[in-house]
């Protein structure tokens, strides 16, 4: 057996490069040595990694975030020196965000995970052991056959984020035969999704900005909550003078360029959309010809808002009557070419799901479907089709759902499930006892609320193995980690978008000795006999095998970057045709009606703090993805570590300044972090950016800076959506 390591050890320059030495392929050592720019960035001390090809520009896809805006990628005599936006890539138009241009410290960051490793201490003591692929793929399959022949398969847990390789991930784990699945969705916008879902039976539309006279973000922070082309062209709308209103409890980045901000109460936000409901109705401002024509269930509604006048809503919201007034008119003025947008993280709080059954109804009512300007309808048969590889039928999954989908959450789509429900039954051990997790690119020690009851989580289970390019938080607590290639490294599955298919294909071979994520489940696959499932000999075979139905090669698409199918016609034949259970646009809802639920938009009235308590509001900012690049130092040059945002006059009570230290705590956490003292946020709000303060010491540059609002988050589940209730954590400041 190999020797034992702690993280420090294992990755300084002297270990690692006598650590490769001893064995691994030679791929991997042959650049190991050259690299570790322990102290320097991008550009510096690697041209000794050089080939003689010169310089070249490679075509590819980004992975700093779940976007997905494609790259061109120069490369130096095999070293990375500059990433720009693809000018044909509809994602991105050509701009890559501040995370995109930092993909090159990504794969230059000295903590990636550079071979695979098992863990040689207790759970999560950090020290570990360097193994071959073999041994790792080997000890992973042994362990889950195990799990599988002593507890059945639904014993094992998958988990993973969005990303292009998912659904061969999704393969394994119904090739595998486990129920229990677990993606990020709950966290981030199962609100929104089952919202329009049960309105429109399209869970995502499109929103056409280039067109919009008027839109209305709820909560929906497009200049840092970054979808490139749709910030882009957010701020071409506002340019060419159309109205954005902003409601959000902080003054965020959007707000700022928006033609108006309504600083609304945190939970509030249906009062005001029912109340815009109420304008719209008693001044017979709706478009009459489609409510009757697509809808259903306009009578119900019509006494349903009778009482949730402007003035009623001030009350609750906090905005004037006559500013909700105002709006109503002016959005009813501007339609069809008006958007009340679906939004996306929407899930602030339990009554999430009627605000964007309020929203989804607002925008029926003026009829912005399919019309320019309004909604747009994302329909599936407008996207090229890939070719399919065939494998066996898939084995029944046995066992109810650890995450309570449907047998708790029967109105919560089974892809998107409740994760955050999956790690407190792991806890409970009801209505099972979880044995194994095996999770791709997700992080959920940080992005599920309640931090420690996700490590406790951990600790309880026989077997975990985490695939990650670096050591996240969730890595360190594994048994086994895989290391993928970084983006810029490896292949994906294509994309196709719309009628344009494009490619992820490594711009340099891989630095260190590790794999794609399609040769890690391959090979995983084969290692527990269920090879069949995943038949492709490696990456090129597959994405070979997908381009089948096309006049173009491989090589050919990947000189080019991306192919465009030819004679594709958008086809509108079905914008009309709605994937309801009454096939129209359900503004009384069949199934909340099946549930024995009120079918229409409605009030809920969410919590309130108590004195001295206040609402913890989470979001995102530009230079940061999520719980992932807060080790990037480039980035962490542009965005050190959050801060907690504080009302100035809540600050003076305190005596506190910017930069001081506060104490948050709530029922479930205590953390210290420094102050913002600022005029941008409601005084009953604190506000934290999500992803900071790891807890893994494998990411040198971001553990423990900042701090994490998972450890303050508490877990409250909206029952219809599932979403996590993320602004419903109430905390005391405190001088630290
Ligand atoms: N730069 C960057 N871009 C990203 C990401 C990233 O990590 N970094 N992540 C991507 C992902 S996965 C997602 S889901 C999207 C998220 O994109 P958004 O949903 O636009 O972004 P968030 O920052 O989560 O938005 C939260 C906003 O809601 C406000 N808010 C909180 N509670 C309430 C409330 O009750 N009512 C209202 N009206 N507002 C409230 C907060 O103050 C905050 O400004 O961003 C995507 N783009
Ligand atoms: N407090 C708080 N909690 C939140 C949010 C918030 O704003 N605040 N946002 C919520 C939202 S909207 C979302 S979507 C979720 C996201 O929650 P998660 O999906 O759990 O978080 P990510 O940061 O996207 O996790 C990405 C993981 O993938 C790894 N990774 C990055 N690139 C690669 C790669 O190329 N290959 C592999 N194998 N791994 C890679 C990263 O190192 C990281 O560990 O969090 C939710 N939770
Ligand atoms: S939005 Fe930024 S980080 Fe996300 S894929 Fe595009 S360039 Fe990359
Ligand atoms: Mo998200």
């Amino acid at each position: 057996m190999s020797k034992v390591y702690t993280w420090d050890q294992l990755f300084s320059r002297r270990q690692f490069i006598k650590g490769a030495t001893a064995g691994a392929a030679l791929g991997a050592t042959a650049g190991l040595g050259l690299l570790a720019p322990e102290k320097t960035f991008a550009g510096d001390n690697r041209s000794a990694q050089a080939t003689s090809a010169g310089t070249k520009m490679v075509t590819t896809i980004c992975e700093q975030c779940v976007w997905r805006c494609g790259v061109i990628a120069k490369v130096e005599n095999g070293v990375v020196k500059k990433l720009e936006g693809n000018p044909d890539h509809p994602n991105n138009v050509g701009k890559l965000c501040p995370r995109g241009n930092a993909g090159i410290e990504t794969m230059y960051s000295p903590d990636r995970v550079k071979f695979p490793l098992i863990r040689a201490g207790a759970r999560g003591s950090g020290l570990w052991r360097r193994a071959s692929w073999d041994e790792a793929l080997s000890y992973t399959a042994d362990q889950m056959k195990k799990i599988k022949d002593k507890y059945g398969a639904k014993a094992m847990m998958f988990n993973s984020t969005d990303n292009l390789s998912q659904p061969f991930f999704e393969i394994l784990l119904k090739a595998y035969g486990s129920p229990n699945y677990g993606t990020q969705r709950s966290l981030c916008f199962n609100a929104m999704t089952t919202g329009f879902l049960y309105t429109y039976g399209v869970p995502q539309p499109g929103t056409d900005y280039k067109n919009c006279k008027y839109m209305i973000f709820t909560g929906r922070n497009l200049a840092e909550g970054i979808s490139n082309n749709e910030t882009q062209e957010m701020i071409e709308m506002i340019a060419r003078g159309a109205k954005v209103v902003v409601l959000d409890p902080r003054f965020s980045k959007t707000a700022s360029k928006a033609t108006e901000w309504l600083p609304t109460r945190p939970g509030t936000d249906s009062a005001f959309f029912l109340a815009m409901i109420n304008v719209i109705i008693n001044e017979k401002l709706h478009n009459t010809k489609f409510v009757t024509t697509y809808t259903q269930g306009f009578e119900d509604l019509v006494t349903e808002v009778k009482d949730y006048t402007p003035e009623w809503a001030e009350q609750k919201c906090e905005i004037p009557a006559e500013t909700i007034r105002r709006i109503a008119r002016e959005f009813a003025a501007a339609a069809p070419a008006a958007i009340a947008h679906p939004n996306w993280r929407t899930s602030n709080f339990v009554n999430s799901f009627q605000t964007e059954r309020a929203i989804a109804v607002l925008n029926a009512l003026m009829g912005n479907w399919a019309q320019p300007g309004g909604l747009i309808p994302d329909q599936e048969i407008n996207t090229a089709k890939l070719g399919v590889l065939s494998h066996p039928p898939f084995p029944p999954a046995q066992g109810m759902r650890l995450d309570g989908v449907p047998w708790q959450y029967p109105m919560v789509p089974l892809s998107y499930g409740v994760i955050q429900t999956m790690r407190d039954n792991i806890l409970t051990g009801k209505p099972y006892e979880a044995k194994g997790w095996l999770i791709s690119r997700q992080n959920p020690i940080l992005s599920i609320p309640e931090r420690q009851k996700t490590i406790n989580a951990f600790m309880k289970l026989d077997f975990v193995a985490v695939i990650d390019i670096q050591a996240s938080d969730t890595a360190y607590y594994a048994d086994v980690i895989l290391p993928e290639s970084s983006y810029l490294e490896r292949y994906d599955g294509l994309i196709p978008i719309g009628n344009k298919i494009f490619i992820r294909q490594p711009v340099i071979e891989p630095l260190y000795d590790t794999k794609s994520s399609l040769m890690i489940y391959k090979e995983l696959a084969d290692k527990l006999g269920l090879g069949d499932f995943l038949p492709y000999k490696d990456e090129k075979d597959l994405l070979a095998r997908q381009l089948k139905p096309f006049p173009i090669s491989l090589e050919e698409l990947q000189l080019a970057g991306h192919y465009v199918v030819q004679n594709m016609k958008i086809d509108h034949s079905k914008d009309f045709e709605f994937q309801t259970s009454s096939g129209k646009i359900e503004i009384s809802s069949s199934i909340m009606a099946q549930m024995g639920k009120k079918a229409v938009p409605t009030w809920n009235e969410p919590p309130r703090p108590s004195a001295d308590h206040y609402y913890l509001l989470t979001g995102k900012t530009a230079q940061h993805s999520q719980m992932f690049t807060q080790n990037n130092r480039w980035l962490l040059e542009v965005f050190p570590e959050n801060r907690a945002w504080l009302h100035t006059s809540v600050a003076a009570k305190l005596g506190v300044k910017t930069d001081d230290e506060v104490v948050l705590e709530s029922e479930a956490g205590k953390v210290s972090i420094k102050a913002n003292v600022t005029e941008g946020i409601r005084p009953d709000c604190i506000f934290m950016v999500g992803g900071f303060g790891h807890v893994s010491k494998g990411l040198k540059s971001a553990y423990k800076r900042g701090a994490s609002d998972s450890a303050l988050h508490k877990t409250i589940t909206d029952p219809i959506s599932g979403g996590s209730a993320l602004s419903e954590t109430f905390v005391t400041v405190s001088k630290a």
